[in-house]
């Protein structure tokens, strides 16, 4: 089979290579030139164990190519597009979709797939399927086929959980799924389950909206435990051995490219809704300010002047052990902070831009943040950094610190406690 994928991005390169080293002939058509030119070269523009061996691998077997001539995906028989849908002013910006969908008029024959795998609001797959017909003058389900096969892999597990995750397919037509089915086939060894495109949207979009609206919980009972004088994590793990319960973990924030877009992607064509959804988000988007007012009440403590004082973050990426920042809520906090210290540092192992070294960050500062949960900052030696700082205040945003390190005055989401 001939693929074409729109879109090299976190899914759509990791997925072309999938198919390539499956025996399909594959070509990636992507705007970014010098994403394009990296790619040609063997070297992925993205971090993700295994890519550039993989990628090197199906560019000498010539199998793929990336490109930015629209022309080249003539004569391909599946269209995977996997562009970015992202949020303007809390509205979904579906262009990049419609824009793909526009390239494929243009140079789709009879019989074509065209696999959307992009996130997008319930509906969007039939309106694309709607909008090719009108510019094609052909027939879904007779002279083409549209089907929805959201993505579902996790950044740095993606090979892995491409192959092994369960896959859902929504077929705008019942044949469009089938053959979707058929070729999603050639490299998931997991389940793959049929249903309609709307239906898919929507289950892609409750999985995301899940995990947020119980990130939410966990952050209101990190904040009523915070007041109750208890412990949130002892209380979640004793709460989560009852065999129905299963508390998510609370924190500093929700990021990524997922989460704080999907749960407004599910309400985007709604006419009503209950609330929770949007009083979620509300939540995860307000944690950065919760730990920023845990700083404030430990510098009041300490009668320590604000305008003049030195803060350090650890952690920029929005989740542990990755160097993603995308909608991180570190770089919130840091926005937060700009303009009523002194000065704020940054230091995350995985980022260029901040600090060098752990020890050049809290050099001198007078507080510490933790903001993400990498595993370098689990075991640190506080002894040693406390000596380097100017005062010791150590608010723990991700519940990473059991026991308050000696001579510190530490506070902690969730953490009442102390
Ligand atoms: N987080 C918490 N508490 C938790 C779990 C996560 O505060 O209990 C925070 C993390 O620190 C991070 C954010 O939430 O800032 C999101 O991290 P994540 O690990 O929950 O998810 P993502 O965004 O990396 O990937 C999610 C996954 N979806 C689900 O687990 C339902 C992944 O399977 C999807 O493929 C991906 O979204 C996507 O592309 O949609």
């Amino acid at each position: 089979m001939k693929i074409g994928v729109i879109g090299l991005g976190y899914i759509g390169l990791p997925t072309a290579i999938m198919f390539a080293s499956s025996g399909h002939q594959v070509v990636g058509l992507e705007i970014r030139e010098d994403v394009v030119r990296k790619i040609n070269s063997g070297k992925a523009h993205i971090i993700e164990p295994e890519i550039n061996e993989r990628l090197k691998a199906v560019i000498a077997e010539e199998r793929f190519y990336a490109t930015t001539r629209p022309e080249d995906l003539r004569g391909v028989n599946v269209f995977i597009v996997c562009v970015q849908t992202p949020l303007v002013d809390d509205k979904p910006d579906l262009s990049y979709v419609e824009n793909a969908i526009r390239t494929i008029a243009e140079v789709m024959d009879r019989g074509a797939l065209v696999v959307i795998e992009s996130t997008v609001p319930p509906g969007t797959t039939v309106k694309m399927a709607r909008l090719l017909e009108t510019l094609s003058g052909m027939r879904e389900g007779i002279d083409f086929y549209v089907a929805h096969a959201p993505e579902r892999v996790m950044p740095g597990r993606i090979f892995r959980e491409l192959v092994y995750n369960s896959r859902i397919i929504g077929g705008v037509s019942h044949k469009s799924a089938i053959l979707a089915e058929r070729l999603y086939r050639s490299f998931v060894k997991g389940e793959i389950y049929i249903t309609d495109a709307t239906t898919a949207e929507m289950v892609k979009l409750m999985e995301n909206t899940f995990r947020d609206v119980n990130i939410a919980l966990a952050n209101e009972f990190a904040y009523l435990a915070q007041q109750y004088g208890v412990n949130v994590f002892e209380a979640i793990k004793l709460a989560n051995t009852h065999p129905r319960v299963n508390i998510h973990v609370p924190g500093i924030g929700v990021g990524g490219h997922c989460l704080p877009k999907d749960p407004y992607l599910l309400l985007s064509n709604a006419k009503k809704e209950f609330g929770l959804i949007r009083l979620a988000r509300r939540i995860n988007e307000g944690m950065p300010k919760i730990a920023l007012a845990l700083l404030f009440e430990a510098f009041e403590q300490l009668n320590i002047d604000l305008a003049t004082s030195i803060v350090t973050i650890l952690g920029l990426a929005y989740k542990g052990d990755t160097d993603d920042t995308r909608n991180s809520p570190a770089l919130k906090l840091r926005e937060l902070l700009e303009g009523k210290v002194l000065e704020v540092r940054t230091y995350d192992p995985y980022i260029r831009g901040t600090h060098n070294s752990l020890e050049d960050a809290v050099k001198g500062s007078d507080a510490i943040i933790i903001a993400t949960d990498h595993r370098e900052f689990k075991n640190l030696d506080w002894d040693k950094i406390g000596k380097l700082m100017r005062t010791k205040v150590l608010i723990d945003g991700r519940g990473i610190i059991d026991r308050p390190p000696r001579g510190f005055l530490f506070k902690g989401i969730g953490r009442g406690d102390v």
